[in-house]
């Protein structure tokens, strides 16, 4: 996975943490970082100038980028999907990072300005991405959230356990409300039927906190479930 970047600094702890650091020491996945500005040809390292018509905020320009996209290519044989990370980009969810965990090779491009000279979209065909309907400062957090999304898809990455947990959001519904020791704290006591010893209760209490939750706070992934479920 290669990375393309401004503040290649930024990502050295979220790697080198927890999922995405055991996924590199396993092998399934290795991170190689690229210094945008290192690709500068002019005398001021420019990455970015003025957009051409006026207008607020600085333009990634093309040149630097696609000597640093080219460079990093070169460093291995398989062809790399380019993504870039941008609002005006596809939406990013649990589908996308499926999608792009089946991917050989990724090459993600996180800008740090108010817009790409759109000759980098044309020229370098990246699949766009956006995070979310916020205002980031530039596109480092969002190349994380994609990197750790789509490395704890990879095969072997997670624990058994996990794995099955991510499965049932897949799946399209809310998690159900969880407990843990003490049974009371400070007024507050844990269900009933949690502490009942019987599965077959808590299986369908479960479902049915998982149901309630999902139509009143998403009721986007409710109509997508009930949709799913009549297909199935
Ligand atoms: C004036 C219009 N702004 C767009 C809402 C300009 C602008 C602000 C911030 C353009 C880029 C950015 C930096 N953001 C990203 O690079 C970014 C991002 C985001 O801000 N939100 C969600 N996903 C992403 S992916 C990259």
């Amino acid at each position: 996975m290669d990375i393309l970047t401004l503040f290649p600094e930024m990502f050295g702890p979220v790697l080198g943490t927890s999922i995405p650091k055991r996924a590199a020491e396993k092998g399934l996945v290795s991170y190689h970082l690229t210094q945008i500005r290192d690709f500068a040809t002019d005398a001021h390292l420019s990455v970015d100038d003025r957009p051409f018509g006026g207008g607020p905020g600085m333009v990634m320009m093309c040149p630097t980028l696609f000597e640093a996209v080219e460079a990093a290519e070169k460093q291995d044989p398989r062809p790399a999907t380019r993504v870039l990370l941008t609002p005006q980009g596809r939406l990013f969810d649990q589908d996308v990072a499926a999608e792009l965990a089946a991917k050989d090779r990724l090459l993600l491009i996180a800008g740090h300005y108010e817009g790409f000279d759109e000759r980098i979209i044309d020229g370098l065909s990246p699949m766009e991405l956006s995070i979310g309907d916020y205002v980031l400062s530039g596109g480092e957090l969002a190349a994380m959230v994609v990197i750790d999304a789509v490395v704890r898809l990879l095969p072997g990455a997670l624990g058994a356990e996990h794995g099955a947990a991510d499965e049932s959001f897949a799946e399209g519904l809310l998690e159900y409300p969880q407990y843990t020791r003490p049974r009371e704290f400070r007024g507050m006591s844990v269900p009933d039927v949690l502490l009942s010893g019987n599965h077959a209760a808590i299986a369908a209490w479960r479902q049915q906190q998982r149901e309630i939750r999902t139509k009143q706070r998403r009721p986007d992934l409710w109509q997508r479930y009930v949709d799913r479920q009549k297909k199935l």
